[in-house]
């Protein structure tokens, strides 16, 4: 793992970094957004946006403002912020599943699919009112000139309204996910015992893309792939109506929970800059933060897991996501004791075994320091983690500092080994390099930014 860069002065190997993740934002910017990655992830993605938009406020706030502009340019009307926004540009087989697969302006177009724009059905973690607030604090007075906040406040209000009035399928007052790649976790071993209930779409009947550009040892297996596959196609055969949609995989994620608090309570300092009430941010922030203690926190397991909705039970298998609920900065101070705790214990490892915090659990018998989501680690997790455990008062230097090392050693790879921090899957992915520049800003201003 030896290179240039961690040999460097430590001044040098610091602005070379920063010149370097600059460099992968603007060779993967296409003119509106960015992509995740120009061969692997060829459109807009939705997590990847807000994460993206997070470290390109550092270059360029008008343009971070753009980002989140572009993505909510392709909001449906029932408020749903799909996971893919397609690039007409690129060719329609270069991913799988293109829009020729979800076909979103014909059989989303009863549930508000966009007429002017093909995406996907299904959404991802609602990291976006979080990104807009970090984006315009940045820089205020741009952000009020264009009218940022007051353009998007609305939009990310119908957002949330979205997930909290069509998404609590299990009626405990937690958003729910219908398909494995809504978490932004695809492979996790989480979703392995309610996948085994789908009926794989035949692999004669699709063709994978990924395995052109990703190691098939690193990818999810053709089995889990044909899952993912029948549950889409499903939900968009049922017009991605969320009544009237069997769903057959429906699960209460912590990370996903977690993040919607985080942006309400991000939604409450947006409204307050537009002069609004943020009362009703407040509310739900807080009615959520109270279900996800109830129903998902565990305390034998020092951590959230993850609950079936269809059989109401835990799925005791320890992911990071059970980890991100640190984001919370309301979170009651002995269950973020207790999560740090576990993030430093035997499963996770940090700051002993492991450089980055896993995406699962190293004791756990499907632990696979390489296969998506099945343990490497991944920037926007540890960078989450970052920010939860220095809200809660933890030491964050030494985790700060080898993100960066492993970030600028894998030439900003999509995940490492969680071990080594030895690069994994693509390089040069845009959110590694977007976490980079905001962990640099921050040591660059020698303060604390929120
Ligand atoms: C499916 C784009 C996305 C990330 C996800 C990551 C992966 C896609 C895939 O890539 O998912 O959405 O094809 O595997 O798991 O978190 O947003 O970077």
């Amino acid at each position: 793992m030896t290179t240039t860069l961690a040999t460097a002065p430590e001044g040098l190997t610091r602005l070379r970094l920063r010149q370097e993740a600059t460099r992968v934002l603007l060779t993967n910017w296409t003119g509106n957004s960015t992509v995740p990655s120009h061969t692997l992830y060829p459109h807009q993605w939705s997590w990847d946006s807000a994460f993206i938009a997070i470290g390109l406020r550092h270059l360029s706030p008008r343009r971070a403002q753009r980002e989140l502009e572009t993505l909510l340019g392709a909001q449906w009307a029932d408020g749903r912020i799909p996971h893919i926004v397609f690039n007409p540009a690129v060719r329609p087989d270069a991913y799988f599943p293109g829009p020729d697969f979800w076909r979103s302006s014909t059989s989303g177009r009863a549930a508000g699919a966009p007429a002017w724009a093909e995406t996907s059905g299904i959404v991802q973690p609602p990291v976006h009112a979080l990104a807009a607030a970090l984006v315009h604090e940045s820089d205020p007075e741009t952000s009020r000139r264009r009218g940022f906040l007051e353009r998007l406040y609305p939009r990310l209000t119908a957002w949330h309204d979205y997930l909290l009035h069509e998404r609590d399928l299990t009626g405990r007052g937690l958003v729910c996910v219908v398909h494995p790649w809504e978490p932004g976790m695809d492979n996790s071993p989480c979703w392995d015992g309610p996948l085994h209930r789908i009926v794989p779409a035949p692999g004669s009947s699709f063709s994978r893309v990924d395995l052109v550009h990703g190691e098939q040892a690193e990818r999810p297996t053709d089995l889990d792939y044909g899952r993912y596959v029948r549950l889409a196609a499903d939900y968009r055969d049922h017009g991605y109506q969320d009544t009237g949609t069997p769903h057959p995989f429906v699960v209460e994620d912590p990370g996903f929970n977690a993040l919607l608090i985080a942006s309400e309570h991000a939604l409450a300092d947006i409204a307050e800059a537009l002069d609004r009430d943020p009362q009703q941010h407040h509310e739900r922030a807080d009615a959520l933060t109270e279900s996800l203690l109830r129903h998902l926190w565990q305390p034998e397991a020092g951590m959230f897991l993850c609950r079936d909705g269809h059989t109401d039970t835990v799925i005791e298998e320890r992911s990071v996501t059970g980890l991100l609920p640190l984001i919370i900065p309301s979170l009651p101070s002995q269950v973020a004791a207790a999560l740090q705790h576990t993030a430093r214990g035997p499963h996770f490892g940090l700051g002993s075994t492991t450089v980055l915090a896993p995406s699962y659990d190293l004791q756990g018998t499907a632990f696979d320091a390489y296969r998506y989501w099945r343990g490497p680690a991944w920037f926007n997790t540890n960078w989450l983690l970052e920010r939860g455990l220095r809200h809660h008062g933890g030491q964050t230097h030494a985790l700060r500092e080898r993100l960066l090392d492993a970030a600028g050693t894998s030439n900003f790879a999509e995940y490492v080994d969680p071990r080594t921090g030895q690069g994994r899957g693509t390089p040069h992915f845009s959110w590694t390099a977007a976490v980079v520049l905001d962990l640099l800003a921050r040591l660059q201003d020698g303060e604390e930014p929120r």
